[in-house]
This record gives C-alpha cells, structure tokens and sequence, in this order.
C-alpha cells in the first residue's frame, strides 16, 4: 500500500507557536523609543547642547502643568518633584511605546503613526522654547526616523519567527533561526541605543553645565589695561578687515571633533617637568592675579597667502613668564610643552616665553568676554609672534618644562615644524579676485598686513607690475598686531592685476616666493585679478 515512491524525509518539525507575541511587539516598542532617544541626544549633541527633545519637553510639560498639578507635585514629592516629574514621563513614555509597539505588530502602520505623532509633539515643544535656533528641530526628526527604522525592522523579525514557528513547513528557515535573528537584533539595539543615547546625554549635560557656568563668569578689572585703540587704527573702507576681529567672526582651528566642555570650579594648571617645585594654579587663584589685557593678532601656520585663518582680539591674562618664575625653570630646559584636554600639545620656545618684552599669557579673556567656548574656555595662551600650533592651547590644562631635544608638539611629528614664527605678510580684502570695477572711477585697494611682534612699517601695492607704490598704513596699538593699509587707485578699462607687500619694522620686505603652508607657513605676494570697464 504504502509502497509509493515517497522519498523518505525527516519528521516535519512541530509547530510551537511564538508565546507572548503581544509581550515581544512591546518590547520592541520600547526599544524604539530608546533608539529615538539616544538618535535625538546624539543630534543635540552635535548641535552643542540645543535642541534635546528631553529636555524641551520636559519644559513644555511643566509650563503647561496647571497649577493645581504642580502643588500636587511639590506636595508629594518636595524638592524632588522635577525628579518625580521625569520619572513620570518615563513611565508614560514608556507605556505609549509599549503600545505602539503592539499596535504596529497587529495593525501597521497605526503603531510608526504614534511614534510620528508623539515626534511631532516633542518637535513642537523644542522649536517653541525661547531661543532655539534653526537646526534644533533635526535631532527629534532624526529620532522619530530612527524609531520607526528600528520598530519596523524589529517587528518584521519577530513576524518571519512567528511565522516560522507557526508553520515550519512554509519557512525557508527554521524558528530557532529567525527566533535568535529577532532576539539578537532587538538585544544590540537596545544596548546601542542606551550606551549611544546615555554617553550622548551626559555630553550634553557636560555642555550645558559648563555653558552656565560660563555665562555665570565675572571676569575682573584688569590691573594693567590696554591703551586706547586709537581711531586712526581703523581706515573708513568698505569691505575692509576691522581692525578687531569679533569674537563670533574669529577664526577656529583645532583638532577637537567636540568643543570641550570645562567647568572652570574643576580647572587646574599644573606647571611641572624641569622645575624647582610643581606649581598648581585653579581657576579663582588665576582670576584673582593681577591681570593685564593685550592687543595680538593670532594666526594659524594653515593659512595661504590670501588667506583668512587670521584675527586680532584684545586677551586678557597673566603673564606665563610669572608662573614659570614661581615654578622656577631649570636652566638645560629650552620649551615648554603646554597640554590641552583634548589631547592637542604645542611647544613653545622657553626663551619667548620668559622674555620681558612678550606678552605671552595664560588668557581668560577675550574682546570683553571670558574666552567663547570653541575658543578655549575657560583659559588658553596667546603667544604673540608665533602661529597658533606652537603657542595657542586652548583649552590648557598643563604646562610641562622640558627641552626640545625631549619632547614635540603635536604638530610636530605630523610634518610641521618645530618652530614656528609669524611670516610677513600681507593682504588685499578689497577689491575682491575678479571684481568688475568702472573704468575711470577710484577705489580703494584695501587689505592688512602683519608680522606680529616685530611690526610693519610699510606697505607697497604693485598694478599690472608697475612701479610699486606705498600704501596709507593706518595706526596701530603696538607691533604685535597687524595693520590696515589703502591705497586709492583709479583704474582704467581693461583687465588689472593687483599686488600687495609688507615691509617689516626691522626692514625686511616681503618675499616674493611661493611657498605653501606646510612645513612652517606660506610665503608669496597676494595678487588678486579685477577688470574694469
Ligand atoms: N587644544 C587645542 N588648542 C589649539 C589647537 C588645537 O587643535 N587644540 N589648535 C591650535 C592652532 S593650529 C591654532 S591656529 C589656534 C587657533 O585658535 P582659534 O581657534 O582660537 O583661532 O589654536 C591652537 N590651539
Ligand atoms: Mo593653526
């Protein structure tokens, strides 16, 4: 009878059907909304601290708390009724996820349209804070996006393993594969997401303490203030460098992916290495030396001929040679290597340093303020004469006496030199490369020229590779910042080419050899082509 030709084959496997089904679709729901949380914290992490759905709406939640609730609150839970409050929304949050995720597993897409709309009410409580900026909506886009990723691609794990249990026999794979895939899965998101979203969150909390902390900061008087900025320092030319660069204009160069966030109670310096005694310094015992402003212009060694990695900012700080004094140097020492949090290192020559005639500070101030956060918060150098990467930590932390034979900066062992003085140079800002100019019609050829701490004496412009002719120089406070220079000019029709050259105070003029930026800063003439008709 059974003598047909059917081949012999394994038992069919039993049907053990997936228990909790519902139990698993939440929990996929809640790790969902972690995932948006930690997407959204990540975001507003790289925003610097705006735009956290968490927080907002936790604002939202208590402004919008009727009074009566509030006294329910406080009545409660005291001192600890924002705590209570948070916990609150935990929960809450947590039992709407649960449910979406139960939902989106019976009735797709019903349980992503919760996520979406819950997302569009956490938006709507972020982007109606006072201040929030252009950009602070994206983490909470980004973070419903990311939910709706994670439930969806969740609940089709958990679907295929349901179905696989179900009935084996219509599955490619066995249930015990799809049940470890939906496991698997829906473990690595979650622990991602929490260790994602918790580091993310205490980096902005970092952010904001240290931001508040910041704008607590008193800076005080200093007790030798800059002279005056005379008027004649600045030339009435459009399109001109001012002669102060503001601070939210400055240039910023560094190696840090994230600004650092300090808070200036935990600061310390610690000057060490060849000296006679370790000298620490905080924060209070820095701000309450006498301290002095100085006008310097910082550049960076990166910046091409023509370039714009240049500022000049009034710092306020105390001399570094005042500490090295209290440390006591050794005398075989010749640098000093200065360490920032973020792992960046200069080194900067110890005789510059020590010398009475620079004004080489620890710097808590810039242009009136305490330093911007991007800038080196709470307490950078400036080294005038020398170019940022050998001289201008931000973020200090450490000073270490040592020698040059012993230890490299950062930059350094990366193709850079190991001194690095400010080169003369010398710029046009106005006209622009290619402007189009009215034949016949004077202009004022503009720019800035600089070689801090030795000076500039003169500038010269070149037309077509003319005659050179000196520009007007403005004033300036001292030879460590650069100056303005105009030299007014009446073109004719047809195509121009403008140079510009320093001549330094001690005499030297400005080299006509190009070289880049690497290894120890570019060199050459700007020359900037314009026309006129
Ligand atoms: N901690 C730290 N400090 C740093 C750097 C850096 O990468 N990290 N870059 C240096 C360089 S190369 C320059 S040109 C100046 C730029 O300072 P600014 O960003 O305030 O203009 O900072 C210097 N100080
Ligand atoms: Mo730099």
């Amino acid at each position: 009878m059974s003598t047909t030709s059917t081949p012999t084959t394994a038992p069919a496997p039993e049907a053990t059907p997936v228990r909790r089904p519902a139990l698993l679709a939440a929990a996929c729901g809640v790790v969902a909304v972690v995932a948006f949380l930690a997407v959204a914290e990540l975001g507003a992490l790289v925003l610097g601290g705006a735009g956290s759905p968490l927080v907002a709406v936790g604002s939202a939640v208590i402004d919008l708390a009727p009074p009566a609730a509030k006294d329910v609150m406080v009545g409660l839970f005291g001192t600890a009724d924002k705590a209570a409050l948070f916990v609150l929304m935990a929960v809450v949050t947590v039992v709407v996820s649960a449910g979406a995720g139960v939902l989106e597993r019976s009735r797709p897409p019903f349980g992503a349209l919760v996520f979406a709309v819950g997302g569009a009410l956490a938006l709507f409580a972020v982007t109606t804070r006072s201040g929030s900026g252009t950009w602070d909506g994206a983490p909470t886009v980004l973070g419903v996006a990311g939910a709706v990723v994670v439930l969806r691609v969740l609940l089709r794990k958990l679907r295929r393993w349901e179905a696989a249990a179900a009935v084996p026999s219509a599955s490619p794979r066995p249930a015990a594969t799809e049940r470890r895939a939906f496991l698997l899965w829906g473990a690595a998101t979650a622990v991602a997401a929490v260790v994602v979203g918790g580091a993310a969150r205490a980096g902005t909390a970092a952010a904001q303490a240290a931001a508040a902390a910041r704008r607590a900061v008193r800076l005080p008087r200093a007790a030798t203030p800059a002279a005056a900025v005379p008027a004649g320092a600045s030339l009435d030319v459009r399109d001109l460098t001012p002669y102060v660069t503001p601070n939210a204009q400055f240039y910023r160069i560094d190696t840090a992916l994230r600004v650092p966030s300090i808070d200036p109670a935990a600061w310390t310096l610690r000057i060490h290495g060849a000296v006679d005694h370790e000298v620490e310094l905080t924060w209070d015992e820095l701000l309450a030396l006498p301290l002095q402003e100085h006008m310097a212009t910082l550049s960076c060694v990166s910046n091409e001929v023509g370039g714009d990695l240049i500022g000049n900012a009034l710092w306020l700080g105390y001399p570094i040679r005042e500490l090295l004094a209290r440390a006591g140097v050794h005398d075989d020492a010749d640098m000093v290597l200065s360490r920032s949090v973020d792992g960046f290192s200069a080194g900067t020559p110890l005789d510059v340093l020590q010398d009475e005639g620079t004004a080489a500070l620890l710097a808590v101030g810039m242009n009136g303020e305490p330093l911007p956060p991007e800038h080196g918060f709470p307490v950078r150098m400036v080294v005038p004469g020398l170019f940022g990467y050998v001289s201008a930590t931000k973020w200090v932390t450490e000073l270490e006496v040592t020698r040059f034979a012993d230890a490299q900066g950062y930059w350094t062992p990366r193709g850079w030199s190991e001194r690095g003085p400010v080169k003369l140079e010398s710029r046009i800002d106005t006209p622009r490369g290619g402007a189009s100019l009215t034949a016949g019609q004077e202009v004022a050829v503009a720019g800035v020229a600089w070689q801090p701490h030795t000076g500039v004496k003169g500038v010269q412009v070149r037309i077509d590779g003319g005659a050179w002719q000196d520009a007007t120089l403005a004033e300036s406070v001292s030879a460590d910042t650069w100056r303005q220079w105009v030299h007014r000019w009446t073109p004719d029709a047809g195509p121009h080419r403008l140079e510009v050259r320093a001549t330094s105070a001690d005499g030297q003029v400005q080299t006509s050899v190009q070289r880049p930026p690497a290894p120890n800063g570019a060199t050459g003439w700007h020359t900037v082509q314009v026309s006129a008709r």
